[in-house]
Parts: C-alpha cells; structure tokens; sequence
C-alpha cells in the first residue's frame, strides 16, 4: 500500500526524499488557488519562478507575468496572485510566469519528486483521484509562510488524506494532524481561519472575497502537473466538476 505523509513547510524538505514520489504543492491562500483557477478559465501553462527578476525576463517572450509579494502584487508585472484576477477571457490559451512569496518556491523545491501536482481545495477531488490511480508514495508539501507553519495548508493535506485514507497507509503523525484539524474545521472552514495569520494578514490588506473563494470545495476538475519545465493541465477540458 502506498503511503501519503506532509512536510509542513519547504524549509523541512531537506527531510525527506523525493525520489519516486508524487508530491502534491499546496498554497491554499492563494498561489496553488489561482493556478487551477487560471487553468480553469483557459491558461495554456504556467512557469512558476522563484525571482522578480527571472519572472520579467519571461516577458520578452510574449509571456503573462504575475508576482506577488507579501499579499501585494509586485509593480511591473501584468498580474497579482488573486484568482479573481484569472477569470478573464484575456488569459486563454496564454503561458503565465509567475513568482509568489511562498507558494511558487514549495513548486520549485520539489523537482526532485517523480510527480508535481498542484493542489487546492478548489480541485481537490480531482487530485484525490489521480493519486489513487498514480499509486506513488505521496509527500503533501505545504507552502507555509516564509519557511514557517500555516493553518490552511495544513487543513488540505487533512482533506485529501481524509480522501486517500483507505487506499494509502499514514507515513507518520504529520499527516495524522492534519487530518485531525481538518475534521475539526470542516464544517465551517472560514470561521476556523479566521485567527490564522495569513487570513489575518490577507484581511488587513482589504483582501476578503480571495478567502472565501479559495476555500471550497471541487470547483475545477483541472489537473496542473509539472512537465519539464512547467505546469499543464492534464484535463485538456477544464470543464467545472
Ligand atoms: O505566499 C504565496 O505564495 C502567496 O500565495 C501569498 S498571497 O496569498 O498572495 O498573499
């Protein structure tokens, strides 16, 4: 039986070894968020990068840039982090760089695994699914913030082992936890949030709808996986579930 474990930041990612497992890269407020809702309204692929600098080089190359930084879109680039943001007919068929506080380096540190998958609460069945039929070892990396623990990533890695529990044996306690806070907070997830940092954080900058919109459940039956250098849905029809 495989197994599915969670590395509560990318800092703990020296910890563990990649090698032949599925890692699923969370960043729940917002990165990994707004990527399945870019693909869900029609992005071609999105290179997540980890510097301002090498996300604007990718303009001259006819790219979408986006950055965020500290909650706040970057000055210079094309887009923020908002998934609101990517609902646009004007983003069809584009190639998205992007650079985010958190979540694009938890992508870029782990290119070691076998697999990539991004993951969000708004695709999580469709990721559930995959990893059943991938039967690989799986490693849920959550972003955190700045190397430190977050609740809400903690939350997912509990919604998707409540998933995969009967199909995937528990690697150790960290994936025990988070299931443990995920049945405590699922009935009201907002509410649970509400004294969490980033919410908190997220709050103070007038950012509200972002949160709540980032909290449910199975919106997008998009699959974004890294291949070779970037993400691309696996679902070409980014059909609503
Ligand atoms: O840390 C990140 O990568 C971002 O998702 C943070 S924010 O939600 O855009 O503030």
């Amino acid at each position: 039986m495989p197994s599915i474990d969670v590395c509560y930041s990318p800092e703990l990612l020296h910890l563990y070894d990649l090698k032949g497992k599925a890692v699923v890269a969370v960043d729940i407020l917002r990165a990994t968020s707004t990527m399945v809702t870019a693909f869900a309204n029609g992005v071609a692929d999105i290179i997540p990068v980890m510097k301002l600098e090498e996300c604007l080089v990718y303009a001259e190359q006819g790219c979408l840039t986006a950055a965020e930084r500290d909650g706040v879109k970057a000055e210079g680039f094309d887009l923020g982090n908002s998934p609101f943001a990517y609902m646009s007919e004007s983003i069809k068929g584009r190639t998205i760089a992007i650079t985010t506080t958190n979540g694009t380096r938890a992508i870029r540190m782990s290119e070691a695994a076998e697999e990539i998958v991004v993951g969000s609460f708004l695709n999580l069945q469709t990721v559930a699914e995959h990893l059943a039929e991938l039967q690989l070892d799986v490693l849920v990396v959550c972003a955190g913030w700045k190397g430190k623990f977050n609740l809400e990533d903690t939350l997912y890695a509990g919604a998707l082992a409540e998933r995969l529990q009967s199909q995937f044996e528990f690697e150790n306690d960290a994936t025990l936890a988070s299931l443990y806070l995920y049945h405590a907070a699922k009935s009201d997830m907002v509410s649970f949030l509400r004294q969490s940092s980033h919410v908190q954080r997220l709050e103070n900058l007038e950012i509200h709808k972002d949160i709540e919109f980032c909290l449910q459940h199975n919106v997008f039956n998009v699959l974004p996986v890294w291949k070779h250098d970037r993400l691309v849905d696996l679902n070409a029809k980014h059909s609503l579930v």
